[in-house]
């Protein structure tokens, strides 16, 4: 079975030939876009075996969706076609460079993806892996999808369930005012690994005491990792152990994306069994390679390569 299990929403994604305002682009180049098969795609490009189990249209962008998360090297047997519903698309602006400021215009309301549930997907699939990754993002897109989520989130730890883990993944964009801060607390308190920006808290939640005030908030996942951009992150585990990592000093183009390669680090370095803060620059060191390019995906750093960066002294971080 697969090291990793992602499952979530991924869309056709249209990037922008130039910068500026939605009004004002011309003309967008089709890429792909999702949290959760960013992630999938970036485990599998690090020889991982990762699935990605999702909902797509029986329409060309679903082709496309399909053929592009399995030329990654994922697993896309258990993705589903529906007849009946669309493949969500979205529209993003480039951002200002340096920053995460970006317009995101979403055509998924009635998505394939939307009319997962509990019901209706295969669970066992779904929790095959060593590690199930999932994000607050499907949490929003409908109620069906947040039924789903409470059920892979709700279960106590179990010999042979997978670990849970949790990108809380706040898009304001989606949520149109419903209930979003308790439902992603609640979500999170389920999951055995969870990670959060330290901004995306203060939004969400209106946390803003720091990384402790969020541990104290959340003291129910075993691993909590609070990235706090440029500022590095802290790792919470259960032990009672707490892991500043600073981030390497990088020259951000694009910060679309960095979250998943974040992830997909921090998980790597999970499945093989490292310690806390090597996960933790793991996990800095993927985004660092996202960071520095204009789209959403890029291959990670080697392994031999992640390690000895990895390895080096304080010095050389932060
Ligand atoms: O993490 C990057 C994602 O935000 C992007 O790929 C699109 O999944 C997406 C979303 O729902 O915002």
């Amino acid at each position: 079975d697969a090291d990793v299990v992602c499952l979530g929403e991924s869309m056709v994604t249209f990037l922008p030939s130039r910068p500026g305002r939605l009004a004002d682009v011309p003309s967008f180049d089709r890429a792909i876009g999702g949290a959760e098969s960013n992630v999938a795609c970036t485990l599998a490009r690090a020889g991982h075996t990762a699935r990605w189990i999702s909902r797509v249209g029986a329409d060309g962008f679903g082709d496309h969706l399909l053929t592009a998360i399995a030329d990654c090297g994922v697993d896309v047997s258990h993705a589903r076609r529906d007849p009946l519903r669309p493949t969500g698309v979205y529209f993003r602006t480039a951002g200002d460079r340096g920053t995460d400021a970006h317009e995101v215009a979403y055509y998924r309301a009635g998505s394939a993806a939307s009319a997962m549930s509990a019901a209706t997907m295969d669970l066992a699939a779904i929790r095959a892996g060593r590690v199930l990754h999932l994000s607050g993002i499907t949490a929003a897109l409908s109620a069906d999808c947040l039924g789903l989520l409470r059920e892979l989130t709700g279960s106590r730890p179990a010999a042979g369930r997978p670990l849970v883990s949790f990108d809380v993944n706040h898009r304001p964009g989606l949520w149109q005012g419903a209930d979003d801060a308790r439902v992603l607390l609640d979500l999170a308190r389920g999951a055995d690994l969870v990670f959060v920006g330290e901004d995306e808290a203060a939004e969400a939640w209106g946390i803003t005491g720091g990384p402790d005030a969020l541990r104290a908030a959340l003291p129910e996942p075993a691993t909590l990792v609070v990235k706090r951009g440029a500022a590095g992150a802290v790792a919470y585990d259960s032990r009672g152990g707490r892991h500043t990592e600073p981030a390497p000093r990088v020259d951000v183009v694009a910060a679309v994306g960095a979250g998943d390669a974040f992830a997909a680090g921090y998980l790597s370095a999970t499945l093989r069994g490292l310690p806390v803060p090597t996960r933790v620059r793991h996990g800095h060191l993927w985004a660092a390679a996202v960071l520095t390019v204009p789209g959403d995906l890029t291959p990670p750093p080697s392994r031999a390569h992640a390690d000895r960066l990895a390895a080096l002294g304080e010095a050389a971080w932060g």
